[in-house]
């Protein structure tokens, strides 16, 4: 195998909610394998946020202002960026939100609203471009699932349940396009400092750590949260020549959160 397996060179990839996070981590590994980078998201301060940011990391990324949620905005984004920018090689369904609510308090609404960025959206979106991967001839789909496409916990009973179905959403994109040269996987996260995760890790009145950060770390055989760079690595894979037989595959990206009981307290 040459190590040009794992290059991006000549591939536009289109990052879903990458103005900062995970998204933004992901879609600067994929520039520095050589990939053009179109990214999304809902806030337009944000795009050019976002457009500043890659640019003073040398990357000339296109920003497209866009609710994922939005069928007719997705399919009129993806046919502009086929106009300006190229055919869609790479996909990563990274926009999400989450609702840290009791599920007895959640109203019906709270809950709709999780679903249809977290489970709902990825579906819109691969929806509109796997049309022009198939002329193409490949393609890859990456979708990002979570600890909670395994597990559950208190408070995240919509967040569970969208990742849930984006894990079973990856499988089923791969058996219905894997023929068409189509290779959809995920990638499911560990714990990682990022604007989202911010409030189960700050410091507490009196300066000691969050006790969800505590418990993260007694839960992580790493000893550690994640950062966006332990997921920079994996995405290039999944999204290279290097994964062209890997389909359906959630690759857990956790410290090994998963596979450990916890320390004993
Ligand atoms: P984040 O900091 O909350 O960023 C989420 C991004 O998605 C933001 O740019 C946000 O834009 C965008 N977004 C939300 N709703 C959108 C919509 N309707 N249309 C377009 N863009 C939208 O999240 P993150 O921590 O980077 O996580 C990114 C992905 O990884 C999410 O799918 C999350 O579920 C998943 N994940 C995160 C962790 C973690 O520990 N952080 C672990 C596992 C999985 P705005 O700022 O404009 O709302
Ligand atoms: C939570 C966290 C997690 C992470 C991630 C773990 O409240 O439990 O937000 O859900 O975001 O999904 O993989």
């Amino acid at each position: 195998m040459k190590m040009s397996a794992f290059s991006l060179e000549g591939k536009v990839a289109l990052v879903t909610g990458a103005s900062y996070g995970i998204g933004f981590a992901i879609a600067t590994a994929f520039a520095e394998a050589g990939a053009k980078i179109v990214f999304n998201d809902i806030n337009p301060d944000l795009i050019e946020k976002g457009v500043a940011a890659y640019k003073e990391l040398g990357i000339d990324a296109k920003g497209y202002v866009c609710n994922v949620c939005d069928e007719d905005a997705v399919n009129a984004m993806v046919a502009q960026i086929e106009q300006e920018v190229g055919v869609i090689d790479i996909l990563v369904n990274n926009a999400g939100i989450i609702k840290r609510i009791p599920m007895c308090e959640m109203t019906a609404a709270e809950f709709r609203q999780v679903i249809d960025v977290d489970l709902n959206a990825p579906f819109i979106v691969a929806k509109a471009v796997i049309p022009s991967m198939i002329k193409k001839g490949h393609g890859k789909i990456i979708n990002i699932c979570s600890m909670m496409s395994e597990l559950g916990r208190e408070t995240v009973s919509a967040y569970a349940a969208a990742k849930g179905g984006l894990k079973m959403l990856t499988r089923n994109i791969c058996s219905e396009y894997g023929e068409a040269n189509i290779q959809c996987n995920g990638i499911g996260p560990g714990y990682i400092a990022t604007p989202q995760t911010a409030p189960l890790r700050e410091r507490q009145a009196d300066g000691s750590r969050h006790p969800f950060d505590q418990f993260i770390v007694s839960k992580t055989p790493a000893g550690r949260w994640g950062t966006t760079e332990d997921l920079q690595g994996p995405a290039v894979f999944l999204a290279s020549d290097a994964s062209n037989f890997v389909n359906g595959h959630i690759l857990y990206v956790d410290g090994g959160i998963l596979a450990y009981i916890g320390k004993q307290p």
